[in-house]
């Protein structure tokens, strides 16, 4: 499936409504007619079958960020979410494999690289011939991004790259890495870290044993270990030291945006498939749908998934329109990760005996949203963000 014929040239760039709902229209039908029929399928096997990802690729999904010079649609945030609010609600592991691609994989060469890097990797990465990984957490440093301690040590036209990457999202599939590693002789801080392209082909890369995880089967994790692995210099983003930290955050700052918008698809498709139980279940003569015990979780969620999607939206439109979304985006990733938690709660509370067996796939969805909370910074890490930039500006 793709595109209707004609459509992708004028796709390139999407500015009028009828042009986007083209595009929202088509992500809706693939969503129903083949990523959500092959849900099952991922599950059991723990991999999306390649056919599914050809079609991903023929469809231009991974090139909905990436600008028209190299090859992508260039959406804008606000619109990109609105793609997202349709392709998640599949499982998450088929926007898994498409968002990081698109997102934290690509971003930093996105918002940060050279002209030269851009025309190297982007054209490539919008075609999805090249999956994008982004590798930031190591075995000692998650929330505490900054004490990273991967090095990237300069020996003439290379640095020589040593140290372990933890958790990284399709490192087995990825052809290259957005690495965050610590370069120059600042042993501490933010101003000592860097940010490299890293061909996965480069020798001296070994990925450990992918991770047995509680949800998402599908998508995987595993470390990513660095054994003086030699990266030309010519693949520091931007061609500055020191940057690396602050293009990590300006891409986590637009990659919690994109999940918090993953959040509302996915909670949203878990009240539409608790509402249709609802009214089939039958309880003491009638459908539980009619008891307001039922209703209230029902509207619950519905009002929440509400507030999430303003949110999510609003914190977009901010974005494309220059502003500093550092607050918002941790807002929306944190009210819509934790909401999505509740509505997957509520939805296997609804489903009753029939939500916590597999036979339905809310308990898959109840195990899969509880990433959200944890990934591209944490509840806790977002509550950090929200109250010091408030702090600040209070006192500035
Ligand atoms: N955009 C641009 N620059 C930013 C920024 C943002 N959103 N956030 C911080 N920075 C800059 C700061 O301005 C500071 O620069 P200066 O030293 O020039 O002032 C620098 O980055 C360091 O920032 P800060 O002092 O806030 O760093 P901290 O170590 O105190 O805290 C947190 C940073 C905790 C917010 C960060 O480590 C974080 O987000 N951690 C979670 C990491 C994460 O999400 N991991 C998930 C892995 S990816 S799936």
């Amino acid at each position: 499936m793709g595109f209707p014929p004609n459509t992708r040239s004028f796709l390139s760039m999407i500015q009028d409504s009828e042009t986007l709902s083209i595009l929202l229209s088509t992500i809706a039908r693939f969503v129903r007619e083949r990523l959500i029929p092959n849900e099952e399928v991922v599950a059991e096997t723990d991999e999306i079958p390649a056919d599914i990802v050809h079609e991903m690729k023929a469809t231009g999904l991974f090139g909905l960020t990436i600008p028209q010079a190299y090859g992508g649609f260039e959406l804008t945030m606000e619109e990109e979410v609105l793609a997202m609010l349709e392709l998640g609600r599949a499982s998450p592991a088929f926007r898994s494999l498409i968002g990081t691609t698109l997102g934290i994989g690509s971003q930093g060469i996105l918002l940060d690289g050279t002209e030269e890097q851009k025309r190297k990797y982007l054209p490539r990465l919008a075609t999805g011939e090249l999956i994008a990984a982004f590798a930031l957490t190591e075995p000692d440093a998650g929330s505490d991004a900054v004490s990273l301690r991967t090095r990237a040590v300069c020996d003439g036209d290379h640095y020589v790259v040593n140290g372990t990457k933890r958790f990284i999202t399709n490192a087995a599939q990825a052809g290259i890495f957005t690495l965050l590693a610590r370069t120059g002789s600042e042993p501490k801080g933010a101003a000592g870290i860097s940010a490299f392209i890293v061909e996965a082909a480069t020798p001296g890369i070994t990925l450990g044993k992918r991770d047995r995880k509680m949800g998402q089967r599908g998508a995987h994790t595993c470390d990513v270990i660095f054994n003086n692995c030699r990266i030309p210099v010519a693949n520091l983003i931007g061609g500055v030291e020191g940057q690396g930290f602050k293009t990590a955050m300006k891409v986590l700052d637009k990659g919690r945006i994109h999940i918090a918008a993953i959040c509302v698809a996915v909670a949203g498709r878990m009240l539409d498939e608790a509402l249709r139980y609802a009214l089939e279940r039958q309880q003491f003569g009638k459908p539980i749908a009619e008891f307001q015990l039922i209703q209230a979780m029902l509207a619950d969620s519905k009002a929440e998934i509400y507030a999430a999607r303003s949110m999510v939206i609003d914190a977009a439109r901010r974005r494309d329109e220059g502003l500093d979304v550092s607050t918002e985006a941790s807002c929306a990733k944190l009210f819509a990760s934790e909401m999505c938690g509740r509505v997957a709660d509520r939805a296997v509370q609804i489903f009753g005996g029939s939500g916590y067996v597999s036979d339905h796939g809310i308990e898959r969805f109840y195990r899969d949203v509880r990433l959200f909370r944890i990934y591209e910074g944490t509840s806790q890490i977002q509550q950090l963000v929200i109250a010091r930039n408030m702090i600040r500006a209070e006192r500035a």
